[in-house]
């Protein structure tokens, strides 16, 4: 009986250790900040990733509008740049903007 019991406990710790939960880490490192385009498909944030209250800057003069439906979150956009400060090369708070 003890031997079934003891048997029992071994395959349950064998299989909590097959269950093993991703750390953040992980998780983490699934994202690419080598470019834009790299971060853009890994994160699925295809518009870009800005902070909460910030907006995309256009140049004086440009025709072109500024993107209004990025990813706004000021924590995910500071990730982005310690990571990359080129995705936001025109540092007006939006990394990767694109329409
Ligand atoms: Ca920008």
């Amino acid at each position: 009986m003890t031997r079934t019991a003891s048997a029992i406990a071994a395959g349950a710790l064998a299989l909590t250790a097959l269950v093993a939960v991703p750390s953040s880490a992980d998780a983490a490192t699934k994202i690419s900040y080598t470019n834009c385009t790299n971060y853009r498909a890994s994160s699925h944030f295809r518009h870009g990733v800005g902070r909460t209250h910030g907006g995309d800057k256009v140049k004086l003069g440009s025709k072109s509008k500024p993107v209004t439906n990025f990813k706004h979150s000021t924590e995910l956009y500071k990730v982005a740049i310690k990571h990359n400060p080129d995705l936001d090369r025109d540092r007006d708070g939006v990394a990767c903007e694109k329409h």
